[in-house]
């Protein structure tokens, strides 16, 4: 049987298809984004279909689903918001059907094979429950006092970390990556991967020394608006709050046809409620998780967004 692992490439991404890899090892690993899901089911030979970490994307929902319908066998993991009347279709079209918004999709995927994992590997569950910032679950914190956390951490951030480089940027590092831990090693031993993550804290305290005196504030939000650290949008974000004592940090950048805005908090806000809120007000889209949100918007409408967004935080 022909096995492929489709999965988002952050960390979290990383992790799940590498435990979905250590379960099937002989399965294919793709990497793929909400925009891009029905396409690569659409070209997907295989017989057996993993995702996992991958959000559903609104405007693509009845294509998404119809093509999983077509396919003979779909397991889903994930932990983003699904679109409204979503969740019931889709868990009946699919095999195995895990969802749950609080908790990691690495973790989700190594409860549900960990009877056919070796122990050792719930590492690569802390490691994406770390980097998607849901560390908090029962699960995390009874299991991580098995262990000696310090490593356990120290490992997490080497992955977080060393991807943002351009070296381990691209989908072929990353494939070799997801073999690697799946095999069993640790992300410290990934050749060149430690002094990745070094880089990447380096240009980080430079990023926030840089997003201190140039942030920009519209009332509650502060904002960062097209600097050149692209791979580090969600820091961005969270420093324009930091540096501002602002409730919620953007961090924004100007695409072609649209504005990308990475949004954080150092506080107990849903933000991905008033991103999707307030995206859509302004004919966009966007969600995430509580604590780490994203939205889209057309090109003209940041203004506008500032101020809807703005109105939504209490
Ligand atoms: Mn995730």
């Amino acid at each position: 049987m022909k096995i492929v692992i489709l999965t988002h490439s952050d960390c979290d991404g990383i992790c799940a298809g590498a435990i979905a890899l250590t379960r099937f090892p002989k399965a294919d690993v793709f990497f793929t984004k909400p925009v891009s899901l029905a396409d690569d089911l659409k070209d997907c030979p295989h017989d057996k279909i993993i995702i996992t970490d991958i959000a559903i994307d609104f405007k693509e929902k009845d294509r998404i689903l119809d093509l999983i319908k077509s396919k003979k066998s779909v397991y889903f993991f994930d932990h983003h918001i699904l679109p409204e009347g979503f969740e019931e279709k889709i868990r009946n079209a699919v095999d195995v059907f895990v969802h749950d918004l609080n908790a990691s999709a690495s973790e989700l995927i190594y409860k549900y094979f960990s009877k056919h994992l070796p122990e050792e590997r719930i590492w690569l569950a802390f490691y994406g429950a770390i980097a998607d910032y849901v560390d908090n679950t029962k699960f995390f914190k009874e299991k991580i006092n098995c262990w000696d956390r310090r490593t356990v951490y120290f490992e997490a951030s080497t992955l977080v970390l060393g991807i943002k480089n351009p070296e381990f940027e691209c989908y072929d590092a990353k494939r070799e990556i997801v073999s690697a831990l799946a095999s069993g090693q640790n992300p410290s031993e990934i050749k060149g991967l430690v002094e990745s993550a070094k880089m990447a804290v380096k240009r980080e305290l430079e990023l926030y020394d840089f997003i201190k005196k140039n942030v920009e504030v519209y009332d509650k939000i502060a904002y960062i608006k097209d600097i050149e650290y692209f791979g580090f949008r969600g820091p961005s974000a969270l420093f324009a709050a930091t540096t501002s004592g602002k409730k919620i940090g953007l961090c924004v950048y100007t695409r072609k046809n649209y504005i990308d805005i990475t949004i954080r908090t150092p506080f107990d806000i849903n933000i991905n409620v008033l991103a999707q809120k307030a995206s859509e007000a302004v004919g966009g889209s966007g969600g995430g998780h509580p604590r780490a949100a994203g939205a889209k918007i057309p090109i003209d409408k940041l203004d506008d967004f500032l101020r809807e967004l703005n109105k939504l935080v209490k």
